[in-house]
């Protein structure tokens, strides 16, 4: 078994409901960050904000394997891809698996703009402090905001 960690994001539908039932859906979940509400980086403006979470799975797939549970989940959620960064259903990205890197056109591990994505490091920081470390908090990009736990939905 490997640890392996995921990126969640959604701007758009009922992003809590899209990211709940995206891990509901997940095999072998270890760990789920807590919900974060998060400005849009990069892509078109105007965006609405993001829901994000990261989520860590132990897994025996391999990454391409993972790669296509992560499309699995965001047909699921009927994500339509359209504009590069633009506002989507949900987003499912592999950030990290132990010891692996790939270095593919459509596929690199680990993710390559993570460490300077707040939305990224701040849930991950919380379920794996020993893969964020804190050199990150100066540079990464975007404001953050923690809303609480998934299972728990602010009324
Ligand atoms: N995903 C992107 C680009 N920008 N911004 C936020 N806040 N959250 C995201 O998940 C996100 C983004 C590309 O996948
Ligand atoms: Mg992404
Ligand atoms: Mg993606």
């Amino acid at each position: 078994m490997t640890r392996a960690f995921l990126g969640l994001g959604s701007n758009m539908g009922d992003s809590w409901a899209l990211l709940r039932d995206a891990v509901g859906s997940l095999a072998g979940v270890v760990a789920v960050s807590p919900v974060y509400r998060t400005d849009p980086v990069g892509g078109p403006g105007g965006q609405s904000p993001f829901l994000n979470i990261v989520v860590e799975i132990d897994t025996e797939l391999t990454p391409r394997q993972l790669l296509g549970v992560c499309h699995r989940l965001e047909s699921a959620a009927d994500r339509v891809r359209t504009v590069r960064w633009g506002p989507r259903t949900l987003d499912v990205d592999i950030l990290w698996i132990d010891g692996v890197t790939v270095d593919e056109p459509d596929l690199q591990v680990p993710h390559p703009r993570m460490r300077q994505r707040r939305f990224v490091m701040a849930p991950l920081a919380d379920i794996a402090p020993d893969l964020a470390g804190d050199a990150w908090r100066d540079r990464a990009e975007g404001h953050v905001h923690r809303l609480g736990p998934l299972d728990a939905r602010p009324g």
